[in-house]
């Protein structure tokens, strides 16, 4: 494997509307990203990636974009965002940019364009058809629920495609005009400096035409859109060649999100010649989806969990390098998910952080891991704002759950509890916002909250910084960047270890997912203790034993 610039980084992801308010308007804006730049510095990220801030409507949060050209005057002005790179650029933190290209807006030029000639040039950059009888081309449920089809405004016997919710038309990439519309405006945010980017959703791009049904999943007679993007081919083409306009010119990094791969693809999307620099591992997030929404999901366990990481390391070894989360914008949070209920505190925290940052791939903190933010506890669906929340909260009563149950479905999975304000102090707001907070602070923040951490050797946010300053430190990097992974007694219930290898050093990642003690035996006495969440280990050198959620880093 080629090593490459970004391999030795951390990263971290702003959901910029919640991280930090400098205006008292209740909404996270870039000048608050700047004002918080040596706070990043200090924890030690490289790489922050900052999800959408252009023009939107923010029916999906900026995930409908209006104007790639432009910021948000919500989240500030073009002015602010050059200013962030270039300050960024002083404490060695690159800006990584959300491309959100398998759609835009409704209220994108190009689409109200469309609607006013659908058989005009604008028409062809999205998925324009007739109604046939009434009738839409096929039955594609879109992710956020609902047919895939939507009237076209102003021509009621024609429609349009969006995968996502009806604010966001698909744009269609089979049309060469459009792909090169998309390249000009990458490699404009390129020239800017920018480090590179995420792709969204990017896997949808790639339709699997032309039209047809698939076989119906839910009562409403419709197939979810993965059965149809799992059937597409090709999309490979229009990777390598955006690949090839944009990024490889300016040696960018990239990071895709991608779901249900096909472990014999991992090489064309994140080999030596792959599509992107790295890929979201997300197969432990996924665990335990069901078709029928989420009040059908089962919770993971910690052998699961543990499953499907190692899974992850196999099919990446040699390959390339994943990167690795525990939640980001569209998940819980880490700690509420991993974490069996009632396990949840500091010691567990930093156990699972230890297994995150062990692991090989680049790790990726989502704001707010790294004090532990938790949960939200939702007291009704009118404190939600996110729509794939109260679509799934229908589902959910449409399969007959009283309210209280639906809710409580629906608190477990919400993409709100990662979106809550970021926790900063104990003062009003947890000192988001002077002003009202677009989303409500989570109530916890009196007991969490990074000011108290960052005075406390022992606190959660310490542990991270430590975590961080291994990975960095000379004498560890190597092993822990480039080693080779190997599970660790892997039949053993709630244990999570793993060697990590090189030709010249040893690292044995041992991590007791349980609150009872396990003892592990090793077959000669570890060297030293890199790293350990609990003040002892108890043991000799050989035979040690693990308190409950202790977590070691030792060198065999
Ligand atoms: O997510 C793509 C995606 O597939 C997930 O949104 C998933 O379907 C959803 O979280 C289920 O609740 C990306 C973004 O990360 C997400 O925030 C956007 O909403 C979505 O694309 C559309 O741009
Ligand atoms: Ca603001």
């Amino acid at each position: 494997m080629q090593k490459k610039w970004w391999h030795e980084k951390v990263a971290y992801q702003i959901y910029p509307k919640s991280f930090y308010d400098s205006n008292g308007d209740g909404i996270g804006d870039l000048r608050g990203i700047i004002r918080k730049l040596p706070y990043l510095r200090e924890l030690g990220v490289d790489i922050v990636w900052i999800s959408p801030c252009y023009c939107s409507p923010l029916a999906d949060e900026g995930y409908d974009i209006s104007d790639y050209y432009n910021i948000d005057p919500r989240f500030g002005t073009m002015d602010d965002m050059d200013e962030l790179i270039a300050e960024a650029k002083k404490y060695d933190i690159g800006i990584v940019m959300d491309l959100v290209v398998n759609h835009c807006s409704d209220e994108h030029e190009w689409f109200r364009k469309a609607c006013e000639d659908p058989d005009g040039e604008y028409g062809k950059f999205f998925y324009i058809e007739d109604m046939k009888d009434g009738k839409v081309p096929c039955n594609w449920r879109s992710h956020f629920g609902g047919s895939v089809w939507e009237p076209l405004p102003g021509h009621p016997d024609k429609c349009y495609m969006h995968l996502f919710h009806k604010k966001q038309p698909d744009l269609n990439w089979e049309n060469p005009k459009l792909r090169e519309e998309l390249y000009k405006m990458i490699n404009w945010w390129l020239d800017k400096g920018i480090a590179g980017f995420r792709l969204d959703a990017i896997i949808n791009i790639k339709k699997a035409l032309p039209y047809k049904d698939y076989p119906v999943d839910r009562p409403d007679g419709m197939s979810k859109a993965q059965n149809m993007i799992a059937d597409a081919v090709g999309l490979g083409d229009f990777l390598r060649e955006m690949r090839d306009r944009c990024f490889r010119v300016y040696d960018a990094f990239t990071v895709g999100e991608v779901f249900d791969e096909d472990p014999s693809e991992l090489v064309n999307f994140i080999g030596d010649d792959g599509y992107f620099s790295s890929m979201y591992d997300f197969s432990s997030n996924v665990w335990g989806q069901s078709d029928k929404g989420w009040y059908d999901c089962k919770p993971i366990t910690p052998n699961a969990y543990r499953d499907c990481i190692f899974a992850a390391q196999k099919r990446s070894e040699g390959v390339g390098f994943y990167s690795n989360i525990i939640e980001n914008h569209d998940e819980p949070r880490g700690v509420s998910r991993y974490i069996p209920e009632g396990d949840v505190n500091d010691t567990s925290k930093k156990a699972l952080a230890t297994v995150m940052f062990m692991l090989k791939g680049l790790p990726f903190i989502y704001q707010g891991q790294e004090i532990g933010m938790e949960n939200m506890k939702f007291r009704s669906i009118d404190e939600v704002d996110d729509i794939s929340t109260i679509d799934q909260y229908q589902v959910s009563l449409d399969a007959g759950l009283p309210e209280d149950e639906a809710l409580k479905s629906i608190s477990l999975f919400s993409r709100d509890n990662a979106r809550t304000p970021f926790q900063w102090n104990a003062e009003v707001n947890a000192g988001f916002t002077t002003g009202t907070p677009w989303l409500r602070v989570n109530p916890n923040y009196t007991d969490i909250n990074l000011e108290s951490q960052q005075n406390d050797p022992d606190s959660v946010f310490q542990f991270y910084r430590k975590l961080i300053a291994l990975r960095k430190d000379p004498q560890y990097k190597d092993v822990i960047i480039y080693g080779v992974t190997a599970p660790f007694q892997p039949e053993r219930d709630n244990l999570i270890a793993f060697t990590r290898k090189t030709d010249a050093q040893t690292l044995l990642i041992a991590v007791n997912f349980q609150n009872a003690p396990q003892t592990v035996k090793l077959d000669v006495p570890y060297k030293k203790v890199l790293l350990n969440n609990l003040s002892e280990l108890d043991g000799t050198g050989a035979e040690f034993t693990l308190g409950g959620y202790q977590a070691v880093v030792l060198e065999l």
